[in-house]
């Protein structure tokens, strides 16, 4: 018989159809099995008894958490009394035969107990299989979609950057590196950047997904060594404030998306939507650092960057006082931007870049770029590097490139805010840190 979803099973009362799932609950009382059976559609709690099918009651019972069925039965309405909305509660299996596909090795632990980190990321190939886990990475599916849906209609063309590169693309981030052919060396990319750029010249409007990778000794709950970057860039803007409002309003579509895509999983994991107004609060630098001294007595005025506690304390007043959990930080100094950085025409020695801070955490960096030949030039020699190791760059800067900017985005740290989970990590598949690729390595972080 061909197989039919359970999420299509209503369409099926009275009928014998067959189902193909995983067992996820069984319930044995003696003379009849309840078990629950969860395919990509939707879980329905299935019946064997004796009274219904001799066969079928002896094979549910000899089944358990995991095992992968094929099952054949009758579906049935179920009276209304009955009814429970989390397996498909209007509707119940009969079971008459049940095939075994594989079996499942017994469980090391309940699944819904809470599991600490370790134990969770030391068994990922079985604790992604929870509902928790499941709902975090189906938001993080919509959130990819949400964005690849905005930006198509927006007129940006999608392109895969290389993720092998000959030189630093950000010209001074720290680089995984290793030999290539020859006595040559390679490193893998930290980001897009510098191809993202190069694709302006081409498409005027594009945008990339794709990982990158940080040698950062970092040990936080922010960082990560490989990352999925979403990145775009966007050409003939007028300044950094062009691409701060299509990102707010990116920002809004996603939050659209997930609105009408994964309440059951917002729900589940106990999160909220979060406040996106029709304009996201900015200030700069400077505002943001005097308004902290006069809030808190802090005096950071004049400091190059935000330290977290200010990140998570601006984002806590932008939620109570200006009714978003956005708020957009601007006009970084010279120094602490990467050397591609346009610096503000009006506020000399500060860029028109912008990070934007969503709960606490800084999600996005971005901002206008230098377009002009010479100016790049000058700002990669300020920067100590060589403009020569960026020849191939350069070309792209001697034939007409409009003025243009852009941002990149962690998925994941995007993911966990959203989610309010404390740890990126339990918002990344398979996570790599300094002491973990997979299984845990050892002795990797003795310098
Ligand atoms: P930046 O290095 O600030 O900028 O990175 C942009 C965004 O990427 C995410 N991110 C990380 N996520 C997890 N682990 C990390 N180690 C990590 N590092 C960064 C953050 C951050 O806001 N080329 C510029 C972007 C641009 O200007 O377009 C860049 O890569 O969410």
């Amino acid at each position: 018989m061909e197989r039919t979803l359970i999420g299509d099973l209503k369409d099926h009362i009275g009928k014998d159809v067959t189902i193909n799932g995983w067992v996820t609950g069984v319930r044995d009382h003696g003379k009849v099995a309840f078990l629950v059976l969860t395919d990509r559609s939707a879980s329905v709690q299935a019946v064997a008894s004796n009274d219904y099918n001799e066969t079928a009651l002896p094979q549910a019972q000899a089944v358990s958490d995991f095992y992968a069925v094929e099952v054949t039965g009758e579906v049935k309405e179920r009276p209304e009394k009955m009814r429970r909305d989390e397996v498909n509660g209007e509707l119940e299996f009969g079971i008459k035969e049940i095939k075994v596909l594989n079996k499942s090795a017994e469980l090391p632990f309940d699944m819904d107990a809470e599991l600490n980190l370790d134990t969770h990321l030391d068994n990922l190939p079985l604790t992604l299989r929870t509902d928790k886990t499941k709902a975090i990475f189906k938001v993080q599916s919509e959130i990819l979609k949400a964005y690849r849906a905005f930006l198509t209609l927006n007129g940006f063309t999608e392109f895969q950057a290389p993720k092998l590169v000959g030189d630093d693309a950000e010209g001074g981030a720290n680089t995984f590196s290793f030999p290539y052919f020859g006595d040559q060396k390679a490193h893998l990319a930290t980001s897009p950047q510098l191809y993202k750029q190069i694709m302006v010249g081409v498409y005027e409007r594009v945008f990339s997904t794709g990982n990158v990778f940080r040698a950062e000794k970092h040990s936080t709950s922010r960082h990560l060594n490989e990352y999925t970057s979403m990145d775009l860039e966007m050409g003939f803007i007028k300044d950094y404030k062009d691409v701060a409002n299509l990102v707010a309003d990116l920002m809004r579509a996603i939050v659209e998306h997930l609105k009408a895509t994964c309440e059951e999983e917002f729900k589940l994991l106990e999160a909220e939507l979060p406040l996106a107004p029709a304009e996201f609060p900015m200030m700069k630098l400077k505002e943001a650092q005097e308004l902290i001294k006069k809030e808190t007595g802090e005096d950071t005025v004049g400091e190059p960057d935000l330290e977290p506690e200010h990140e998570r304390w601006l984002c806590t007043y932008a939620n109570e006082n200006l009714g978003s959990d956005f708020i957009y930080i601007t006009h970084y100094p010279i120094e602490k931007r990467p050397m591609y950085t346009f610096e503000d025409p009006e506020d000399p020695g500060f860029t028109g870049s912008f990070d934007l801070l969503f709960k606490g955490v800084e999600i996005i960096s971005g901002g206008q770029r230098r377009h002009d030949y010479d100016n790049l030039i000058e700002g990669i020699k300020a920067k100590g590097l060589d403009p020569e190791k960026f020849s191939y760059y350069l070309q792209a800067f001697k034939y007409g490139m409009p003025p243009h900017g852009g941002i990149g985005m962690g998925l994941e740290r995007l993911t966990a805010k959203f989610l309010n989970i404390a740890n990126v990590k339990e918002a990344t598949l398979f996570p790599r840190d300094m002491n973990r690729i997979d299984t845990l390595l050892h002795d990797n972080n003795s310098d």
